[in-house]
């Protein structure tokens, strides 16, 4: 055995007995060593991490499949009462950080071991490292609701480990008595480009940034775990100013009829977010600046303390076609956008509120619609439940009479006060209209499209709306007959859509054209012209084509 010195300032050393012929192997001393081994570990919690960051924010896996959540809970799970106690005393509130920090420390007496094991025994060192995924791999599966594909993320983070380990120690080729070559001996590995010395540090160095990456990666993408667990934290406030909407004493009857009130779940979705941005209420906050007197930030608890407004407000997206499903109506519960505006202090001269998502999404509002005394809200709930991650959470805008696109900003973060002649918006820079209130639209929704009726009375039923002008009447036409009243739900305000319905008596047998149009409260009757969704949303009339049976 040639002698050893310590330290990575370690070169070349002297060859061992019998390999005279060969150039002198290189091999780790103590500390490069051990840093194989911190890496080693680094690199397998590293990539599980990632795994189990991805894996839980698509919904495939649990929160246990994280290795060290896992073993920190099971290691609390087996931590008799008085050392819990001890810690709490002795640690107090940080005692969750004590936790992690002791388990830091043995990972990484661990990891040195395994590190130097690896210089003397490689295969010795495999042995105990898989046993302590084991070990992880026990804590992850005994986790209360964990299953089987849990155990992927410490699977992958191994095998990544191991992989790293074996690389590392044909680095440091070295005939030991105790363990078999890994490599050829007949070759000359120190002279092969990779190994030795530099092969070692430079193995080491790309472990490090991996592990080091994919760890950062997975800490900066908060899980949806983290997200839900956020959401279910939240106790809603009571809204000081209530609508207090009988629900049923508006609703009209009709088998086939649109809900009133659209369930959250069925609420149509249209978004830019190829996946939902996971924003937690901690990691939440608004700035708002640009033309105001002062800039300030609000947290969420801000919002939650500031007076809590619902109301019943139907949203409608610019793309929903004559006749489409593009719109949904729900309570909405939040805080007058007006009065967070109102603390920053708008100044004269601005005309535009900019509001930014966390995802970059920009909408440009007219400051108007904000500041005109209608329900324009930052709404943080929806159907008396914190809004839905698809839909917003932990806070989005919320104004009446405009297309979604112009103002109702999901993961809202940023308002700047402004001017439309200064800025642009994501759609308004695609072509769409920067000004786009919602137009007059109704629809039929029974019976549907070729339908084959049986002569008698058939109900046609719809819904219709002119968001924050509100409906006078809904009229129905029988091919070309004259235009007949239907029957109007109650109203619950004028920033509501209301159901319709109209008794047809089918006598001819025969293919019939039904129709209907909406008459908004100033007496405007919906326009029957044809115009596309493109740039500020469609017109014309809804239409059905169905069969009477002889
Ligand atoms: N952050 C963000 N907010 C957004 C959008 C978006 O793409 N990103 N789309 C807007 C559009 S076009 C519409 S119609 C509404 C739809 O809201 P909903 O998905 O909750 O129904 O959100 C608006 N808010
Ligand atoms: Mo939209």
């Amino acid at each position: 055995m040639g002698q050893r010195t310590s330290g990575v300032t370690t070169s070349e050393q002297v060859p061992p007995a019998g390999t005279t012929a060969a150039p002198a192997p290189w091999r780790a001393g103590w500390l490069g060593s051990a840093l194989g081994g911190i890496v080693a570990v680094v690199l397998t919690l590293g990539v599980a991490e990632l795994i189990s960051t991805l894996g839980r924010w698509m919904g495939l896996l649990g929160a246990s499949s994280s290795p060290f959540v896992a073993l920190g809970q099971t290691f609390i799970q087996f931590t008799p009462e008085w050392l819990k106690e001890l810690a709490i005393r002795t640690f107090g509130e940080h005692d969750k950080d004590a936790l992690t920090g002791g388990m830091a420390l043995t990972l990484l007496i661990v990891a040195i071991g395994i590190g130097l094991l690896n210089r003397r025994s490689p295969r010795l060192a495999l042995g105990v490292t898989a046993l302590l995924v084991l070990v992880a791999g026990a804590a992850v599966v005994s986790r209360p609701g964990a299953d089987v594909l849990d155990l992927l993320p410490l699977v992958v983070g191994a095998i990544a480990g191991v992989t790293f380990l074996i690389l590392l120690a044909r680095r440091s080729l070295v005939r030991d008595p105790d363990s078999a070559p890994l490599a050829d001996p007949s070759s000359t590995p120190s002279s092969t480009p990779g190994t030795g010395r530099r092969g070692f540090f430079r193995l080491v160095g790309i472990g490090a940034v991996i592990g080091v990456a994919a760890g950062s990666l997975a800490r900066l993408v908060p899980s949806a775990a983290e997200v839900a667990d956020s959401r279910r934290r939240i106790s809603l406030p009571t809204p000081t100013d209530d609508q207090n909407i009988d629900v049923d004493a508006l609703t009209l009857d009709v088998a086939g009829l649109t809900p009133f009130v659209t369930a959250s779940s069925d609420f149509y979705r249209v978004d830019t977010a190829f996946t939902v941005p996971n924003l937690t209420t901690d990691e939440w906050s608004l700035r708002i600046h640009g033309a105001v007197d002062r800039e300030i930030t609000i947290s969420f608890d801000d919002l939650l303390a500031m007076p809590a407004v619902q109301r019943m407000i139907t949203l409608t997206c610019v793309s929903n076609e004559v006749g489409g499903k593009l719109a949904g109506n729900a309570r909405w519960l939040g805080v007058r956008l007006a009065d967070v505006l109102a603390m920053a202090g708008p100044q004269d001269g601005a005309d535009c509120l900019l509001s930014t998502s966390v995802d970059g999404f920009t909408v440009t509002t007219p400051l108007a619609a904000v500041t005109d005394g209608r329900d324009a809200l930052l709404a943080y709930a929806m159907n008396g439940e914190p809004l839905l991650v698809e839909h917003g959470f932990p806070v989005r805008m919320v104004v009446p009479g405009l297309y979604g696109y112009v103002s109702a900003t999901k993961w809202v973060v940023d308002l700047e006060v402004t001017r439309f002649a200064d800025v642009t918006a994501y759609w308004t820079e695609r072509g769409w209209a920067p000004q786009a209130p919602i137009k007059t639209a109704s629809r039929i929704d029974v019976p549907a499209g070729f339908a084959q009726l049986t002569a008698g009375s058939v109900a046609v039923a719809g819904m219709a709306w002119a968001q924050h002008r509100g409906l006078r009447a809904v009229q129905v036409q029988i091919d070309d007959g004259p235009w007949q009243d239907a029957t109007l739900s109650g109203e619950a305000g004028i920033d509501t859509w209301r159901q319709w319905s109209y008794p047809w008596t089918a006598t001819e047998p025969g293919i019939h054209t039904i129709r209907c149009r909406a008459i908004d409260a100033d007496g405007t009757v919906q326009t029957d012209a044809v115009q596309g969704v493109m740039p500020d949303g469609s017109t014309g009339l809804d239409s059905r084509q169905v069969t009477v049976k002889a």
